[in-house]
């Protein structure tokens, strides 16, 4: 029998590159939100991996990006901190896009941290839509890269997330940088996200289906009240889930609400049933839109809304 091993795994990368996808889709459940709008993920989120050699635990991050606002500046520092702490780094980089200054950069962060003896992996991701040459240069042009900066990557792997491709094979692969030790999650949990986080994202992943240019970058949600419906049998309860949509001006409230009210019902819905998947349990879903006036910017607000 070999040893157990267990510990953390990071993923990082530019703003859409398929990070939560991946991690999804390692843990085989639904952990972290995802959207074609780049930085959807605002937190370190944890998505375990239980096998009976390994526990691997996938922290997936709001990759690293150029700050523009406070709450930029505020992801970026999560990001580096959780650098320091993981025990395998890995960087995703899409199959289909040509290697730019963003992936330079962070592969240049990632060096830093390598200066700790971490293990850097690899990651092209996306190759369901990419031709086998386009991978295959794709792989060649990271190494180079890796080479220019100076971090000598212990694996670079294809995967696709969506079919499934070679995400068995990062598994092993990430699992063989661990230490030896014991599991750090009770075997079965998939994420360590508090219920009320997940529910919250669960909504904005929602409303953020449809919306277009500065409006995705305003959204926040946070639930206010999750409680049993009173006087409902064992076999017939409801969760009363209360959750605000924040925006950042009056006229993105409309959009978010719609004609009528049409576009944050259709929100409502979707939501809910997510939610209901996620909880086990029929849900009442109450949701009101907010103005939380250049939240982004203001320490303030940004500790109102969990950053
Ligand atoms: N075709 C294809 N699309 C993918 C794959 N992985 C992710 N995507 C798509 O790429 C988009 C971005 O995916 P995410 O997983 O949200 O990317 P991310 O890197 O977590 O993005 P941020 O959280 O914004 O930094 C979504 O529309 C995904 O459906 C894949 O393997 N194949
Ligand atoms: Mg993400």
């Amino acid at each position: 029998m070999t040893e157990h091993r267990s510990g953390f795994a990071c993923f990082v990368g530019r703003p859409n590159t398929g990070k939560s996808t991946l991690t999804n889709a390692l843990v085989g459940s639904k952990v972290a939100i995802t959207s074609d709008r780049p930085q959807t993920t605002r937190h370190t989120i944890r998505g375990i991996v239980s096998r009976p050699d390994a526990q691997l635990v996938i922290v997936d991050t709001p990759g690293f990006h150029r700050p523009r606002t406070l709450l930029g500046e505020r992801l970026n520092d999560l990001v580096r901190g959780t650098l320091a702490e993981v025990d395998v780094l890995g960087i995703c980089i899409p199959a289909d896009e040509k290697i730019g200054p963003g992936d330079r950069y962070i592969a240049g962060e990632l060096a830093k941290a390598k200066k700790k003896h971490t293990p850097a992996v690899a990651v092209v991701t996306k190759t369901d839509t990419a031709s086998k040459q386009q991978i295959a240069e794709q792989l060649l042009a990271v190494a180079t890269m890796g080479a220019d900066i100076g971090i000598e990557f212990a694996e670079i792997v294809p995967v696709s997330a969506v079919k499934g491709d070679q995400v068995e094979l990062l598994a092993d692969l990430l699992t063989a940088q661990l230490p030896p030790g014991p599991p750090l999650y009770p075997d079965g949990e998939l994420t360590d996200s508090p219920e009320e986080r997940m529910v919250a994202e669960l909504i904005r992943e929602a409303a953020l289906e449809g919306v277009r240019d500065e409006l995705p970058h305003s959204l926040a949600v946070v639930v206010e009240e999750m409680v049993p419906r009173e006087g409902r049998s064992e076999d017939n309860p409801l969760l009363d889930v209360r959750a605000d949509v924040y925006v950042e001006r009056d006229s993105q409230k409309g959009i978010v609400i719609g004609k009528g009210g049409a576009r944050l019902r259709e929100v409502g819905s979707t939501a809910r049933r997510h939610i209901e998947a996620l909880l086990g349990t029929p849900v009442f879903l109450d949701l009101h839109v907010r103005v939380a006036k250049d939240w982004q910017r203001d320490p303030k607000q940004l500790r109102k809304l969990g950053f």
